[in-house]
């Protein structure tokens, strides 16, 4: 299935919507991740001492994690498929980052990106960022596999 024009412009305004107050967003992201998966809090050294929207280290991955997402949006766009960094597997292996934690951060991500935009929701621009997560998201763990 094609990733469409209006997809990937959904996505896009929506990266807007985020980056105009990152902290912000930021909390609401760390916050959904950590009432799923307490766990985490220990996985991420920037979240040693809480969610704290002034740790420019917390809210500069959390930004990173959406920027690719919508890189990844982008790409499936223009060459329908995503093409990543091969460094973001290792990373990766080394943790031993498994299925239901990638469905933890999916869903964080969609609930930030749904109080950012406000009305602006629509069951669209879910699908919309969900595939582009997807499609990342599989290349991560495909690369992070390979390097076992
Ligand atoms: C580190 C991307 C999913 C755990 C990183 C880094 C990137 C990245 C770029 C390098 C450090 C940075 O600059 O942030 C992604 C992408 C994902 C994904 C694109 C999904 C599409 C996950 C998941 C987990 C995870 C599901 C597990 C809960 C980690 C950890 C680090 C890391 C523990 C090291 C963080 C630290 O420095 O403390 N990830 N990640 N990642 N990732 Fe992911
Ligand atoms: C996964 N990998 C890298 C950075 C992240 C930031 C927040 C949540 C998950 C992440």
């Amino acid at each position: 299935m094609g990733f469409s024009e209006k997809q990937e412009a959904l996505v896009n305004s929506s990266w807007e919507a985020f980056k105009t107050n990152i902290p912000k967003h930021s909390v609401v992201f760390y916050t959904s991740i950590l009432e799923k998966a307490p766990a985490a809090q220990s996985l991420f050294s920037f979240l040693a001492n809480g969610v704290d929207p002034n740790n420019p280290n917390l809210t500069s991955h959390a930004e990173k994690l959406f920027a690719l997402t919508r890189d990844s949006a982008v790409q499936l766009r223009t060459k329908g498929a995503v093409v990543a960094d091969a460094a973001l597997g290792s990373v990766h292996a080394q943790k031993a980052v498994t299925d239901p934690q990638f469905a933890v951060v999916k869903e964080a991500l969609l609930k930030t990106i749904k109080e950012a935009v406000g009305d602006k929701w629509s069951d669209e621009l879910s699908s919309a960022w969900e595939a582009a997560y997807d499609a990342l998201a599989a290349l991560v763990s495909e690369e992070s596999m390979a390097k076992g």
